[in-house]
This record gives structure tokens, sequence and C-alpha cells, in this order.
């Protein structure tokens, strides 16, 4: 099911106060996601030799990779579901090269949740949170099934 108006009213409401500081969160988020699920900080040979929370923190490859999720993430967001064009280079790129299961695309989107709610504690309530949630599940199931499309059933 998709998103009512209201509902993507709610996502890009949020979305507009992420996005002044899109590298701080997108740090945030990624260094969270190699804490908490260290086997996705394999996929990446740059980020392996990452091994202490110091080396994480103070690392520009992370900073830039965070930027990097999250700048993908909101022009696919905007799309508000008509996002075929901006979908399909990444699910390629995700099922052929860096090859990141669909669970640690879970694991992303929980931890992007958690993130900006700790953050903006005032702007992100439970309707702003519902949205976000049924957003990142649709964005999600899309990726997976492009991904059987690239023929990748991780
Ligand atoms: O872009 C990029 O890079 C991506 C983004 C996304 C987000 C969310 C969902 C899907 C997608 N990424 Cu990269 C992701 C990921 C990584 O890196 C790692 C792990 C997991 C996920």
């Amino acid at each position: 099911m998709g998103l009512s108006d209201d509902e993507w009213n709610h996502v890009l409401g949020i979305w507009a106060k992420v996005e002044p500081d899109l590298s701080a969160h997108g740090q945030e988020v990624i260094i969270r996601l190699f804490q908490l699920h260290p086997e996705t900080q394999e996929r990446f040979a740059k980020f392996k030799t990452l091994t202490t929370i110091d080396a994480l923190k103070s690392s520009e490859e992370v900073k830039k990779h965070g930027t990097t999720v999250l700048t993908a993430l909101g022009r696919i967001l905007k799309q508000k579901n008509n996002h075929e064009q901006e979908l399909k280079p990444l699910a390629e790129s995700h099922a052929t090269k860096h090859k990141i299961p669909v669970n640690y695309l879970e694991f992303i989107c929980e931890i992007i949740v958690k993130v900006i709610a700790e953050k903006h504690p005032s702007d992100f309530g439970a309707d702003s949170q519902a949205a976000m949630k049924k957003a990142l599940e649709l964005f999600r199931n899309d990726m997976a099934s492009k991904y059987k499309e690239f023929g990748f059933h991780g």
C-alpha cells in the first residue's frame, strides 16, 4: 500500500529538517550501523581497517558515504514512490557490486529512523515516524524486487 498525501507530507517535512545537515546524520547512521551490525562493515574494503570507534568517528570516508547514502535516500523519497529511475542504479550497484543483502537494508533503515528521532525529538512524532517507516518499507521492497532482476537473492 502506498502513502497518503498526509503521510508524504510528514515524510518530506521531516526530511527538510534532516537535509541541512546530511553529513552529520549520515556519519551517525554509518557508525551506528557498523557498531550494531559489524558484518555490514565487511562489505566495504575501505572501511574494514577502521577498527575503533575513534577511527570511525574521524574517518572522512565514513562521513562521505553517510552523505552519499542519505543523498540517495532523499532523492528517492522526494519522488513519492515514483522512484523507478532513481532506484534502479542504486539497486544495481548494491546488488552486483557491493552485494548488500536486503536484511542490511532493513538494518540501515531502522537506524535512520532512530537517528532522526534522536536529533529531532520535537519534529518527528509518532505520525511522522510511522509515515517514514512506511516510506522506507516501500523503498526496501522495491529494492528487493530490483535485486532479483539483477540476479541477486541476498
Ligand atoms: O546509497 C547507498 O550507498 C545506500 C543507500 C540505501 C539506504 C537505505 C536503504 C537502501 C539503500 N547504501 Cu551504501 C546502503 C547500505 C550500505 O552502504 C551499507 C549497509 C547497508 C545499506
